[in-house]
């Protein structure tokens, strides 16, 4: 049966890989307890950035996107408004799209928009690693006719499943410079992945936050409020949850550094007091010391010259970008070239 089926009448919603409601299966408890194993066991202890998108943290993230100092979504919202259109056009329609981090894909409908005044239907797969925020988004476009939404509950790059060709050309998206959570060799490694499951004249729309004063940069993850400490801090409260752990959330302060020379955003949780924790599920003891940090996201900001090379590093060509204004935030077409550099038409 062809995926283009049920493209009559409004958008479609089918959930694979977990139900939109349930609690974590014993599968993602056991990634969970493993990344926090690996991650508390160093002597430089960390957390992977993906366990701060809970439900809780997932609804966290959508209050940052609209905080004054997080500028990041406003901006790539604005210039998907302005260029939407000219960026489906040099994407090439007809297109299928996927979506890598999707959250509630709040200003996806702005390029699908665009897709569907130019196509008749449209298959639409968000991926992401929160099934609550995917449930959100497949809702919020579930009128829009002629589009088909196939949600797929996924981390990658260890699943890329949902990239399996779908008859037509693939446009994927990676907006809201989710690229910048991951760190270089990381970064490589997937579009390399992502390269290699996609076929010669596929594309990819990438947004990527630009380097800026660290006065802007700051605020922007330390906001006045305290939503994005209460973002960072609610980590801890998923692993006092899913883990049996016994975090004080009041003894973590939300600490964040510029790191110029990596050209990052440093996000930490510092122990206010020397404490041990336990974490029943994976057998854990943990000793910090008054002071000590727990790595929990980076967040790059990138210029166009470490992107170009970062996406020629993957075996992707680089054909245009997008900016604002005031050229804080880019959004980039790169495509799929052709096996040894043979011409696409
Ligand atoms: C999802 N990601 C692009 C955000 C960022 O800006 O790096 C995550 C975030 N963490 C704290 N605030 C925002």
């Amino acid at each position: 049966m062809s995926l283009l089926a049920d493209f009559d009448g409004p958008a479609t919603f089918a959930l694979d890989g977990a139900s939109a409601a349930a609690e974590p299966d014993v599968g993602a408890l056991r990634a969970v307890a493993a990344a926090v194993a690996d991650g508390l066991g160093r002597p430089r202890k960390r957390l992977p950035a993906w366990l701060l998108y809970d439900r809780r943290g997932s609804d966290l993230f959508e209050r940052i996107t609209d905080l004054p100092t997080y500028y990041l979504t406003r901006t790539e919202r604005a210039l998907l408004a302005a260029h939407a259109g000219e960026m489906i056009d040099a994407a090439g329609p007809p297109l299928g799209v996927v979506e890598l981090g999707a959250g509630t894909a709040s200003k996806t409908g702005l390029l699908l928009a665009a897709l569907l005044a130019r196509q008749e239907r449209v298959l639409y797969r968000p991926v992401d690693v929160s099934p609550t925020a995917l449930a959100q988004a497949a809702a919020d476009l579930a009128h829009t006719e002629r589009l088909t939404v196939r949600p797929v509950v996924a981390r990658y790059p260890d699943q890329l499943g949902f990239l399996d060709p779908v008859g037509e050309r693939r446009l994927v998206l990676f907006l809201g410079s989710n690229i910048g959570n991951f760190n270089p060799l990381e970064a490589r490694t997937l579009l390399t992945a992502l390269r290699r499951r996609l076929a010669a004249g596929d594309a990819l729309l990438i947004g990527a936050d630009r380097r800026k004063s660290p006065r802007i940069l700051l605020p922007a993850y330390d906001d006045p409020e305290g939503v994005t400490a209460e973002f960072s801090r609610n980590v801890l409260h998923r692993l006092n949850r899913e883990l049996g752990a016994d975090f004080d959330l009041d003894r973590f302060s939300h600490l964040v550094r510029w790191n110029q020379a990596a050209s990052r955003i440093e996000i930490y949780l510092q122990s206010r007091v020397a404490q041990r924790i336990s974490l029943p599920r994976p057998g854990l003891q943990i000793r910090l010391r008054e002071g000590e940090r727990i790595h929990i996201e980076s967040s790059y900001k990138l210029g166009i010259r470490r992107l170009a090379a970062l996406f020629t590093r993957a075996g992707l060509r680089l054909e245009r970008s997008w900016y604002d204004q005031r050229r804080w935030f880019g959004v980039h077409l790169v495509r799929v070239p052709p096996p040894n550099g043979r011409s696409l038409h």
